[in-house]
């Protein structure tokens, strides 16, 4: 195994006089006094393994989106750009950790072992959700904009409550932190010292709204009017991020109260299959972010460390095209959703109402039955 000892530039890395950073765009390694201790052992294996983390969600997503408008899947949610922001985190996780996620975090749920498929089945329409939360400790992606905030806010009290050492950490992006639950989430775990990580993938958009509409300062210095520990790291900076969650995972765990990371990022696609940014944003502004690729940094900070790049991207590209392929198969095969699902898992004890709206439904389906007959 190739060991080396990591060397650093001294000189100031562009943008980090905005947020904590690691690694510079062009792959060299700065000093970070806030985040170099979280991050010691990271050393050229566990950095090749980032990298093909990071490579295998990428490629998930550009699958995502072919899939999409090859009419296999109704909608996809994009996560290009925000590679590094998810798998930092992610990776800094423990299993007894639970996740509240928002619908774009497919790295999240790929650090979690959640397979693909089953990631990619509410997107299909062939289940209302995917997985079983408890079994992965991640709950199902979240629609409806902040509202995981209060879910996490809430789980993590009772964390607290049962003495438990596990964390809470929730997902959601910029534009949501104009939304009500977000400060409301932010009150109640500040009040109870909850052991719950905020983060926000700071991507710039909120669709079409850009995030100097949501605030005229720093997403994170907004947390610490709650009382919140905050961190604002570089998002597309993976071992800056790895780092940034660790800290604050460690922080919410000694009691300390609740942490709110802003991962400054960049959403380099579209906000979903459905939208088209060319229509509200600049091209030189995508450029501009380009230059800034996760996977490209990483790789150029290996080179410098001397790793053998071909061979990682051979390996990358030998589990991406598994991937891919095992993809492709799940979704030709995965069978249509029973109608019953959609009622199955709302309430845990039957529900009169819900019985009601069940026979109300059955018996609307069976009206296009009966309409076929008679116009045979
Ligand atoms: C409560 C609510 N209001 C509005 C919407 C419609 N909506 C869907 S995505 C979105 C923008 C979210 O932007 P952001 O929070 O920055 O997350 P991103 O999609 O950029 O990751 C909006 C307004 C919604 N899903 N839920």
């Amino acid at each position: 195994m190739l060991t080396v000892s990591i060397t650093f530039d001294s000189s100031t890395p562009e943008g980090a006089e905005d947020y904590l950073q690691i690694l510079a765009p062009d792959g060299t390694r700065h000093p970070c006094p806030e985040l170099d201790h979280w991050v010691e052992e990271i050393d050229i294996p566990a950095l090749e393994n980032l990298y093909i983390d990071m490579a295998c969600i990428r490629r998930l997503d550009t699958e995502g989106t072919a899939l999409q408008r090859q009419g296999e899947l109704g909608l996809w949610a994009p996560l290009l750009g925000q590679e590094a922001a998810q798998i930092g985190s992610g990776r800094a996780l423990e299993h007894d950790d639970f996740i509240f996620p928002s619908y774009r975090e497919h790295g999240v749920a790929y650090c979690r072992g959640i397979d693909p498929h089953d990631l990619l089945r509410m997107w299909r329409g062939a289940a209302p959700s995917g997985w079983n939360p408890y079994e992965v400790n991640m709950a199902n992606q979240q629609i409806v904009i902040g509202a995981q905030t209060l879910h996490a806010a809430g789980y993590a009290m009772g964390l607290k409550f049962d003495g438990s050492a596990a964390a809470a950490i929730t997902y959601f992006g910029d534009g949501a932190t104009s939304q009500g639950d977000v400060s409301e989430a932010m009150v109640f775990a500040a009040s109870y010292q909850a052991p719950v990580v905020f983060f926000c993938q700071n991507n710039h958009w909120a669709i079409s709204e850009p995030v100097t509409r949501q605030t005229s300062g720093y997403i994170a210095d907004r947390a610490k009017g709650f009382g919140l520990a905050t961190w604002r790291v570089d998002g597309n900076d993976v071992v800056a991020v790895l780092a940034a969650t660790r800290a604050a995972l460690a922080h919410v765990r000694t009691g300390s109260g609740p942490a709110f990371i802003e991962a400054v990022t960049y959403r380099m696609g579209a906000h979903t299959t459905a939208d088209d940014p060319t229509r509200y944003r600049d091209a030189l502004e995508l450029e501009e972010w380009a230059a800034k690729d996760p996977l490209d940094r990483v790789a150029a900070h290996l080179d410098t460390l001397g790793a053998d790049l071909a061979a990682l991207r051979e390996r990358a590209k030998q589990a991406t095209d598994d991937m891919a392929a095992g993809l492709r198969e799940a979704i030709t095969t995965m069978p249509d959703p029973e109608v019953d699902d959609l009622f199955a898992h709302v309430y845990s004890h039957p529900h009169p109402w819900l019985e009601e709206q069940r026979e109300n439904y059955a018996n609307y389906l069976a009206g296009f039955a009966e309409n076929a007959q008679a116009s045979k």
